[in-house]
């Protein structure tokens, strides 16, 4: 038995009350972690209807099989070294694919009344964009802008979905996005639009007056399950339950208070409502996020596997500190009243959490789409300051190295990644590949020099260098 504090909780709300009132497209691993989290603790304290119908795209379709047996409920473990908290989450009541029920059965749930809100979950590349717009050299959104096709990506599910709900003369909808990316309202309704417009420009128009795209800033480490989250599971619940997430204590969600219609309970479930998300969000993008890629190229370089094993690499966790206090907190603008210096400690409290075994290849995919929020911006706004940015250089140098090191990488770019990282000068070639810099000029030359170090004389002394 795990020698740790348990506490545990079930709904204490009234689950034949829920109706399909939310749709979750994109149910995995952190969909069940966050977002349902908020929700079903907001239920507890103010009861209601709000039920979810988690859905996905392509792959997963056996993981909604395996949710719709247990009839939606799963458990969900917030836990830490020495604390669990054990929560029976009770929220779902349907799972959608269209691989099971069929094409229509998704874009005729976003048309069906009673639906008023979309809760999206599909990481950073499923946004199919290109500088904020919708990128329609894509193959995918071409397909999907073809007549009459199944929608294979969420923005072609969306807009189709939205296509039938104007037929119907539907009532206003909200569609949250709960991806990492700046701006992810403004940027989702923008691909929307895009795409709307493509097809039938008077859906665009409708879109514009019907549905609203908060943005939002989501905040909970959540590590793919694995066998140790599986037996921590059996542990804890008692029971094999293979619906289960394993996460970490800490949940955020700050959310612009900006509705179409009806607000489901979240506020009530602990997230935040603002005017302006953008501030959060950049802070967590660049002080947490920029932090993760970090570890993830320079832990690997150094023969870690694990977030927790790298951040407690004394030298690598100096260095995480420094470049969150020093060249992401000084990028920010933040509230009266924000400690930065506070953010940076509880952030790497949450990076030693060893009951997660957050693994550093897990984010260290689909950088292509990471980095611009993460590093890239925070060095353009330090050149732009006249501050330096030492360990940002460094960490785009190991990025590079640790790009040299693969024979594949997961990444809608990765063929180009691979190939520029194998050029005579790796940083140029890399920084200045189309889709992924907006003004790679000032960035070259010191990520080229810490690159140089770094081949030359090792992570240590690059290391040591750039502190
Ligand atoms: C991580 C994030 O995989 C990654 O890129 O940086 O998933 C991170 O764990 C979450 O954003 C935390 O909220």
């Amino acid at each position: 038995m795990t020698q740790l504090a348990l506490t545990t909780e079930a709904p204490r709300y009234d689950r034949a009350a829920l109706r399909p009132r939310i749709l979750h497209i994109g149910f995995g691993a952190f969909g069940r972690a966050h977002p349902m989290w908020f929700l079903d603790r907001g239920l507890d304290a103010a009861g209601g209807d709000w039920g979810v119908v988690a859905a996905r795209l392509n792959s997963g379709a056996e993981a909604l099989d395996a949710l719709e047996t247990a009839g939606g409920r799963y458990h969900l473990a917030a836990a830490d070294g020495s604390a669990a908290l054990l929560r029976e989450v009770g929220c779902v009541i349907a799972t959608r694919h269209p691989k099971r029920d069929g094409p229509e059965a998704l874009p005729d749930l976003i048309a069906q009344p009673g639906l008023d809100v979309i809760f999206l979950t599909v990481t950073e590349k499923g946004y199919c964009q290109r500088d904020g717009r919708l990128d329609q050299s894509r193959e995918d959104v071409r397909a999907d802008l073809a007549e009459d096709s199944t929608p294979g990506t969420a923005i072609g599910l969306l807009v189709e979905g939205l296509r039938r709900r104007r037929a119907a003369q539907g009532a206003p909808i909200t569609v949250l996005s709960c991806d990492n990316i700046p701006s992810n309202g403004t940027l989702l309704r923008q691909v929307t639009l895009d795409f709307a417009a493509a097809r039938q420009p008077e859906l665009a128009d409708w879109i514009e007056a019907n549905v609203a795209f908060p943005s939002a800033m989501v905040d909970r480490i959540t590590p793919a399950m694995d066998e140790a989250g599986r037996a921590l599971i059996r542990d804890l619940a008692g029971t094999e339950d293979p619906n289960a997430i394993v996460t970490e204590p800490f949940a955020q969600w700050v959310v612009e208070d900006h509705f179409a219609g009806p607000r489901p309970p979240l506020a009530e479930g602990g997230a935040e409502l603002v005017a302006d998300v953008t501030p959060f969000e950049e802070m967590k993008l660049r002080m947490l996020n920029g932090a993760h890629s970090f570890l993830a190229h320079a832990g690997r370089l150094a023969g870690h596997e694990t977030v927790a094993e790298a951040v407690g690499d004394p030298a690598l966790r100096e260095a995480t500190r420094r470049l969150m206090l020093d060249e992401q907190a000084v990028t920010l603008d933040m509230p009266e009243g924000t400690d930065l210096a506070a953010y940076a400690e509880a952030l790497i409290a949450r990076f030693d959490n060893t009951r997660l075994r957050h693994r550093l290849d897990q984010i260290a995919q689909d950088t292509s789409q990471k980095m611009p929020q993460r590093l890239f911006e925070p060095a353009a706004l330090n050149v732009a300051a006249g501050r330096p940015w030492p360990l940002t250089a460094l960490a785009l140098a190991c990025w590079i190295a640790a790009l040299r090191d693969l024979p594949r990488v997961a990444d809608p770019l990765g063929d180009e990644l691979l190939a520029a990282v194998r050029a005579e000068d790796p940083a140029r070639a890399l920084l200045s590949l189309p889709r992924l810099c907006r003004d790679p000029a000032p960035l070259i030359g010191p990520v080229r020099d810490a690159f140089d170090t770094l081949s030359r004389r090792g992570l240590q002394a690059a290391l040591k260098e750039a502190l």
